[in-house]
């Protein structure tokens, strides 16, 4: 009877033992840059027979393949509140393998915990980390880029730098849920279209406390930056007395349709188009007699999914210049006080202002907004015309 009652005694304790109250936590693996330093985050649990053995005389130490190393007391953190976490201050100390923690007090507790931490020896950091790894937005579109990379020496994280930098960046020291910690760098920016196509980096910078040189490692995304097009300043037309040539460049992702406006054009009109780069595009022509009427209504117009703008190409021999329609129009504004001819004059700039403010000698960006309703009306045939005889 006793020898059995002995027996589920003993195989209870060896159970509760078996059962895991003899506990250790860490991260399972660590990777550690030569001549830095490494801090392993550990926390452990003893059965509980054995906690009024935890004191001072408690000890620390790594055990690995040929290697016991001993922790004093200020590499650990307080081992009697089960705190085994240990910063080795010259890693090259550790060999690349696999380490177990073993307490060792100077009573019945000693125990080597199961469950180790891989610890890796490297040269080179690894790159940092980017999220999101691929930025496509529309323009306008408030961007969050976080840059994160290991900080295994918690004395020395490592330092981060955008390049550009395109705002304010907000740097912290995170800590995963297995206590390995993680430098991060917050980058907030808003998606401009002159972003598009251009490399971000983060770089992250690495002290060696042995005093070899830093080391670094970088990682880059290039974004995608969606935009409405927009005519660009170099587009125009070019005129001899037997030539014209006009040109609508223009850029916007994605990529722009050009299309030409005129009732003066011959119909069989040879347009031709050139690809600039990703985002730029270039429509011209060229008229070889030209036409006793003067291209009075020529407009480019651009457009992509996002939008569309588009631009009159003055190329009358004789240029009706914005100075002298305003010169005709404005002493009328200021002359007339009747309501009648107030209305009229608003029906007036509501349709000859776009246009007049479009026409400029030399190709002017229009200011439309990009707005495809805008920009119909002046396209349609004619529509200068009845303007004109009401002037
Ligand atoms: C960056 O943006 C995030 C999310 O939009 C926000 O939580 C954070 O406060 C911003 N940081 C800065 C420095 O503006
Ligand atoms: C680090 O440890 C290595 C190997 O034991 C040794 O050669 C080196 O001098 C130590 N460096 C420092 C800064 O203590
Ligand atoms: C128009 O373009 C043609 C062909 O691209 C070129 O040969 C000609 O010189 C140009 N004319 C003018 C006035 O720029
Ligand atoms: C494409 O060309 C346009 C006009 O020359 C320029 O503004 C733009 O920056 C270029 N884009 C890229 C991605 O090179
Ligand atoms: C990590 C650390 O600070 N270790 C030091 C603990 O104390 C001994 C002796 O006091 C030093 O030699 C260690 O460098």
């Amino acid at each position: 009877m006793a020898g059995t009652l002995t027996f589920l005694l003993i195989s209870s304790l060896l159970q509760g033992a078996l059962c895991g109250i003899w506990e250790v936590k860490m991260p399972p693996k660590i990777n550690v840059l030569r001549g830095s330093c490494v801090t392993i985050p550990c926390s452990f649990d003893v059965h509980s027979k054995f906690e009024k053995y935890l004191d001072d005389t408690c000890k620390a130490y790594w055990i690995g393949k040929n290697l016991k190393l001993t922790a004093t007391k200020n590499m650990t953190g307080d081992l009697t509140k089960k705190d085994c976490t240990t910063t080795f201050k010259n890693a090259s100390l550790l060999q690349t393998g696999k380490y177990y923690f073993r307490l060792e007090c100077n009573n019945a507790l000693k125990y080597i915990f199961p469950g180790g931490v891989h610890i890796s020896l490297i040269d080179d950091p690894p790159s940092p980390t980017l999220t999101p790894s691929t930025l496509e937005v529309e323009e306008g579109t408030s961007v969050s880029l976080m840059c994160s990379a290991p900080a295994p020496c918690w004395s020395h994280p490592p330092a981060l730098t955008w390049s550009p930098n395109r705002g304010q960046s907000q740097e912290t020291l995170q800590e995963h849920q297995d206590k390995t910690k993680v430098k991060s760098s917050v980058m907030n920016f808003t998606a401009s279209h002159l972003h598009h196509g251009k490399k971000v980096s983060c770089t992250a910078v690495y002290k060696i406390q042995d005093g070899s040189p830093d080391v670094t490692a970088e990682t880059s995304l290039i974004p995608d930056i969606t935009f409405p097009p927009q005519i660009l300043l170099s587009s125009g037309c070019i005129k001899t007395a037997s030539q014209v040539n006009c040109s609508c460049e223009t850029v916007g992702n994605p990529s722009p349709t050009v299309k030409w406006y005129s009732s003066e054009l011959p119909v069989k009109l040879e347009i031709f188009s050139e690809t600039l780069n990703s985002t730029a595009l270039r429509s011209f022509f060229t008229l070889n007699q030209l036409h006793k009427k003067d291209l009075s209504t020529l407009f480019c117009r651009t457009f992509n999914s996002l939008g569309s703008t588009s631009q009159q190409f003055c190329v009358s021999s004789q240029q009706i210049s914005a100075e002298q329609r305003d010169a005709v129009l404005y002493p009328v504004i200021i002359s007339t006080l009747t309501v009648l001819l107030l209305v009229l004059i608003c029906v007036l700039l509501f349709f000859i202002r776009p246009q007049k403010n479009n026409c400029k000698p030399k190709g002017q960006i229009t200011d439309d907004n990009n707005t495809v309703a805008t920009s119909q009306p002046q396209i349609r045939e004619g529509n200068e015309a009845p303007n004109r005889t009401e002037e």
